[in-house]
């Protein structure tokens, strides 16, 4: 029997409008070419378009319109020019992750040939690793308050929370990730000198995971000079572990230094699949740059990719399409065309269709 995979799509804001619809062609592309169906749910909601309409940036009853399906393919969201980023983020993709505790937040960073790397001297292997964000709680919470509003005593609070439960999942999910690879390296972000409660008890709790992972070699480093390593020694980093915030900032740092964040994809997961997972770019809605159709989309089309290899398990159909999707971007990285990004003048439809072809072939 042929496999049916449920997605939602979700374009979102801005330039998620126009590189959702690259990633659904070729992601179709490879469904056609490696059997399997799409039933695909469109969706016009989670986007400021809708907030602006309704107040909110979802409907009550979201969760009942997503009843069934296997997974969120998303673009990306904010647009402050009508909403505060903060209630786009909280009212949309912070919602998701929380309520389908997609507690995993996978973010690969690779330099491919034929991108021009910002770090002098370095070649594609040089920088080849993954970042484990955790993505439910952390630094991201709405705990905290505001006292004496608007004079000179104001004070605001916001706290920070890290579980013993949130915090080991994450890191056993990362210690096997590591084992699983040829280096078996495993790096955990901390800032445990001046963060001095939540930090070094992170570093604890690493300790204690890696207990049952004594093939893995850990390195725990401060975020601070992490940061500068990821421009200065890139080759040291296989996988990285970090909280929600720090996590956040290194997958945005890593791909820079790959030449342009328009390549770096992301799967939000809930690995033992109880909820559906989500991939998305990293990348935001880009309002500087949107309505020219000018975005790379290879971010969201490698997180489909991610997407289909997730929702196999890693096996079949899916993994056989994840593979051809990723060749595919490897070849026109290497021969082009190319977006702007990347010093080209292809426009994002032209991208798309370029690496849909050579899926199809
Ligand atoms: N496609 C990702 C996106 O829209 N990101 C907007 C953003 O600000 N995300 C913050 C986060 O990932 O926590």
């Amino acid at each position: 029997m042929t496999p049916t995979f449920r997605i939602a799509l979700i374009a979102g804001d801005g330039i998620g409008k126009e590189v959702m619809p690259e990633g659904l062609r070729v992601v179709q592309a490879a469904a056609a070419r490696f059997g399997f169906e799409l039933d695909c749910r469109v969706i016009d909601w989670a986007s400021c378009d809708y907030h602006a309409e309704h107040g909110q940036m979802m409907p009550d009853d979201w969760k009942a319109e997503l009843k069934g399906v296997d997974a969120l393919y998303f673009g990306a969201v904010g647009w402050p020019a009508t909403v505060p980023d903060h209630v786009s983020l909280w009212g949309s993709l912070l919602k998701f992750r929380r309520e389908f505790d997609q507690y995993i937040n996978l973010r690969p960073v690779r330099l491919f040939e034929g991108v021009p790397c910002p770090l002098a001297g370095r070649q594609p292997g040089d920088i080849d690793y993954l970042v484990v964000r955790e993505n439910t709680e952390g630094e991201y919470t709405s705990l905290g308050g505001v006292m004496y509003e608007g004079t000179e005593r104001e004070i605001v609070i916001q706290e920070s929370v890290f579980s013993r439960h949130g915090t080991d999942r994450v890191l056993k999910y990362a210690y096997e990730l590591a084992q699983a690879r040829k280096r078996k390296h495993l790096t955990v972000a901390t800032k445990s000198n001046g963060i001095a409660i939540s930090m070094p008890w992170w570093d604890g709790r690493a300790d204690a995971i890696g207990q049952d992972y004594p093939d893995v070699k850990v390195d725990k480093q401060h975020i601070d000079i992490l940061s500068a390593r990821f421009v200065l020694q890139p080759t040291r980093f296989d996988v990285v572990v970090a909280s929600n915030l720090f996590g956040d900032i290194l997958s945005d740092l890593g791909p820079a230094t790959t030449g342009t964040i328009g390549l770096a994809p992301s799967a939000n997961l809930n690995p033992e699949r109880k909820f559906p997972s989500l991939f998305e770019p990293v990348h935001g809605s880009a309002p500087d740059i949107y309505g020219q159709n000018i975005a790379n989309p290879i971010a969201m089309i490698w997180s489909g990719a991610l997407m289909l290899d997730f929702l196999t398990q890693g096996q079949g159909a899916g993994r056989a399409a994840h593979d051809a999707i990723l060749g595919a971007i490897e070849a026109v990285l290497r021969e082009g065309p190319h977006t702007r990004d990347l010093g080209g003048t292809a426009s994002t439809t032209e991208l798309g269709m370029a690496i849909a072809e050579r899926v199809a072939a």
